[in-house]
């Protein structure tokens, strides 16, 4: 039988207003469905991982996943309204139901997971990144020491301002925190000279970097004062709607480790399809089985999900590449058998 989310999220919460109580106890995972699309909350303002390119579409790693998810759900990566959000509002942004789930930069946290504080379901990292400090080259700055009693431009709402506020406490030093409420905010600050330091995860840092005018001439230091393993996340009551988004990000790394492509999805298909004995992949594909129905999916969502946006490896290469406009170099993002941390368990 479907596990509907009993006593937890109501129609109602989820639109805000009134609902019969018969439509009680819905998943999100059927209001997206029957809307026929995914509102998914994203930052907007990160080269590289979610950012209006010159056609006017949003773009970037985080918006593939928004893509994956729709491909999964609906069947269709294109219907899915983008929802640009501050750290400050994300969260607030999910509980009241402006948004069916968050694809945004934001850190995997006990605080952030428990009902007791931010009552989030999280997907598995999509992210693997950590906090640092940018500074200007002329400040000749080579290490945190260096900003003793200075200012640091930091976001407000987010993990950078307990972190900094941690790091610099353990070493002693003093430093005046200024804080913002976007990067943009932090970006112009730091350059306006208001700060000589911003802090943030360090792929910001570098997609900030990417868009200055003279990028040679910023600095991002060695320091990495934290983990930041950055998630998709969604409301904590509705378990079918975080069971799906899990698999389809496991089925992106899964794919990426078994060398199914955007480009030969289609092949394996039908290679599985006439070779009965290959069980595990036509589990995977959908093929035989009924491990998409389980989730609230259809069968053959890896085919749709892979089709659409190709695997993880296809999808870090296109925004963060080295071909790309913000070149992060995959290190922890890479499959664990390529050195990173990246692995996904079996599609049993
Ligand atoms: N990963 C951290 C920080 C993420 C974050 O949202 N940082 C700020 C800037 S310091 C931000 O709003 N960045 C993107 C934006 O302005 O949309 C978290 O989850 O708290």
């Amino acid at each position: 039988m479907r596990r509907l989310i009993s006593g937890m999220i109501g129609l109602s919460m989820l639109l805000g207003g009134c609902a019969t109580t018969s439509q009680e106890n819905i998943s999100r995972l059927d209001l997206i469905k029957k809307r026929n699309e995914l509102i998914c909350g994203v930052s907007g303002k990160i080269p590289g991982f979610s950012f209006m390119g010159s056609d006017g579409s949003y773009q970037g790693l985080d918006v593939d996943i928004c893509k994956a998810f729709a491909a999964a759900f609906l069947g269709d990566a294109s219907k899915v309204q983008y929802r640009p959000l501050t750290a400050a509002e994300r969260f607030t942004a999910i509980k009241t139901g402006e948004i069916d789930l968050l694809s945004r930069n934001t850190t995997f946290t006990l605080s952030r997971d428990s009902s007791a504080g931010n009552g989030l379901s999280f997907a598995p990292v999509v992210f693997h990144d950590g906090q640092g400090l940018m500074v200007k080259r002329e400040s000749q700055i080579t290490n945190i020491k260096g900003l003793a009693n200075k200012s640091i431009c930091v976001g407000s709402g987010t993990t950078t301002e307990q972190n900094i506020n941690d790091a610099f406490e353990s070493q002693s030093l003093p430093y005046q925190p200024i804080k913002y409420q976007d990067l943009n905010q932090v970006v112009a600050g730091y350059l306006q000279g208001r700060c000589s330091a911003m802090t943030s995860d360090r792929s910001q840092l570098a997609a900030a970097r990417s868009g200055f005018k003279n990028p040679e001439d910023h600095i991002i230091l060695d320091d990495v004062l934290s983990k930041e393993p950055l998630a998709p996340a969604s409301d904590g009551r509705d378990f079918l709607l975080a069971d799906a988004m899990r698999w389809v990000i496991f089925s992106l790394i899964s794919a990426e480790e078994q060398g199914i492509t955007k480009a030969n999805i289609l092949e394996k298909v039908k290679f599985a399809t006439d070779n009965p004995q290959l069980k595990p992949l036509r589990r995977f594909l959908g093929i035989e089985g009924d491990l998409g129905e389980k989730i609230g999916l259809g069968n053959d969502f890896v085919v749709k999900v892979i089709s659409s946006t190709g695997n993880y490896g296809e999808i870090y290469n296109r925004h963060l590449g080295s071909n790309s406009e913000v070149p992060i170099p995959r290190g922890l993002n890479n499959l664990y058998t390529n050195g990173g941390v990246h692995i996904a368990p079996p599609f049993n």
